[in-house]
């Protein structure tokens, strides 16, 4: 075989694995739909914050292949498939780029390969969606090749974790192919967990995530009740935070963006709803989240209101546009629906963000501050959506007339309002 491992979709999954294998002298070839990447890749610019362009190239130097034809991937040991799992309308599980590389693997699949899937799912898919879809090839699963799934578990920005140390959970279509699957990550990871099967796998994602989006929403909902009962709940938090057992802290934030947390439990609800009835923890702490941008708008409305001043007409301007800190990623944004709100309020909004240039709002152009000092002193109000560690916060407390802190980040006095 030419490769070792091929990697299907080359994002923010594909580009840190191809990377690790690579890095342990594995032949590894790039497979990705979108020519405009290949070609930047091929150029040697990343498309991922996680791998630089030095990281890239050198990868490119030591024989790494991209390619956007799928019929390298016959010369492949391996194929690892890390595309998007949206969702389409109404919280629906979105599989079209999985169905789509799958149909491209089996068309290119010889004996003895081993697939896996990375991508967050339901549990089920890999062996009642992937497995057909494999075998048109008219090769068996688990017989002339092998079946896995392997969550991803990137967290992007995360300095600390990374693939080459967070352990990697694997489960097989059956035990030679768990066993196959096994082996191959032992190159690449310290810890292979595995798990009796398939769904056991990918159903583990999804118990990671939802534990996440249940424990935020735990604590937005905290922060929306918590004024009335006049309790700062980021110094309760912080007192239960200090609990060395039986706890991990969570905070308050404007909205939970990004394609995990908001995505991957809906996956899960739409797999229990086929049965019948709902997963109502899911289902409700997505509507808690998705209803943060509302509360922040209140208490917009609430603080400008406090300074006799109406949100109609009010300079106001939002610090941290991504879906969170010093992340340059904006899916999922809680400040796009609150830019949305705000504008048809009539208020002038202004934003800053060292990690996006230009961002419009239904196709206006929001103005962008680059030299905050000024900006935050006009506004009438700065809202403070992520921490990104370029803001000078002590400036921004100091200098803001106004400022709605949603991170609980800036020093309490009389011009600072927490969420
Ligand atoms: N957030 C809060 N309060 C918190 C934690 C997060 O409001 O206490 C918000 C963030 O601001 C962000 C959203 O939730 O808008 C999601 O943040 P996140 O870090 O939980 O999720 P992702 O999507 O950036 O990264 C996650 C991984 N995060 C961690 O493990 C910390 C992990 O869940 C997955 O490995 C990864 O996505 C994935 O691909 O599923």
């Amino acid at each position: 075989m030419s490769f070792d491992l091929a990697v299907v979709g080359l994002g923010y999954v594909g580009m840190p694995l191809a990377r690790e294998a690579a890095t342990r002298g594995l032949r590894v070839l790039g497979v990705d739909s979108d020519s405009e990447r290949v070609a930047s890749l091929n150029a040697g610019f990343s498309p991922v914050g996680d791998l630089s362009d030095g990281e890239l190239r050198a990868m490119l130097d030591g024989g790494f292949r991209v390619v956007a034809d799928p019929a390298e991937l016959a010369f492949s040991d391996t194929i690892v498939v890390c595309v998007p799992t949206p969702l389409a309308e109404a919280y629906q599980p979105d599989l079209t780029a999985v169905v789509q590389a799958i149909t491209d693997i089996a068309e290119n699949l010889t004996p003895g390969t081993l697939v896996v899937l990375e991508s967050t799912t339901w549990p089920g898919t890999t062996d009642s969606v992937v497995r057909p879809l494999l075998e048109r090839s008219g090769l068996t699963a688990g017989v002339d090749f092998h079946l896995a799934y392997s969550p991803e578990r990137i967290d992007p920005g995360n300095g600390e974790f990374g693939l080459a140390n967070t352990p990697k959970v694997v489960g097989g279509l059956t035990p030679a192919c768990r066993d196959r699957a096994v082996a191959f990550y032992g190159k690449i990871v310290p810890r292979v967990a595995p798990t009796r099967g398939l769904r056991e796998a990918e159903m583990a994602k999804l118990i990671e995530n939802t534990y996440r989006a249940v424990n935020i929403a735990l604590v937005n909902e905290m922060a929306t009740f918590c004024a009335d009962l006049g309790v700062d709940i980021w110094d309760s938090i912080e007192a239960a935070g200090t609990k060395p057992f039986g706890f991990q802290k969570f905070l308050p934030g404007p909205g939970v963006g990004g394609h995990c947390i908001p995505v991957d439990p809906s996956y899960l609800s739409h797999a229990v709803r086929r049965h019948g009835y709902p997963f109502r923890m899911a289902e409700l702490a997505q509507e808690i989240n998705d209803a943060m941008p509302s509360w922040v708008l209140t208490r917009i409305q609430h603080t400008l209101n406090q300074a006799g001043k109406p949100v109609n007409g009010s300079q106001i301007l939002l610090l941290g546009i991504t879906y969170k800190s010093d992340v340059a990623d904006a899916r999922g944004t809680p400040a796009l629906p609150l830019a949305r709100s705000l504008r048809r309020l009539g208020a002038r909004i202004r934003y800053g963000d060292p990690f996006v240039r230009h961002w419009s709002v239904d196709q206006h152009l929001i103005p962008g501050e680059q030299v905050l000092d000024s900006a935050v002193a006009e506004a009438d109000l700065v809202v403070l959506l992520q921490s990104h560690s370029a803001f000078d916060l002590e400036m921004i407390g100091r200098e803001a007339r106004l400022v709605l802190d949603t991170r609980g980040v800036l020093q309490r006095r009389g011009n600072v309002v927490r969420l």
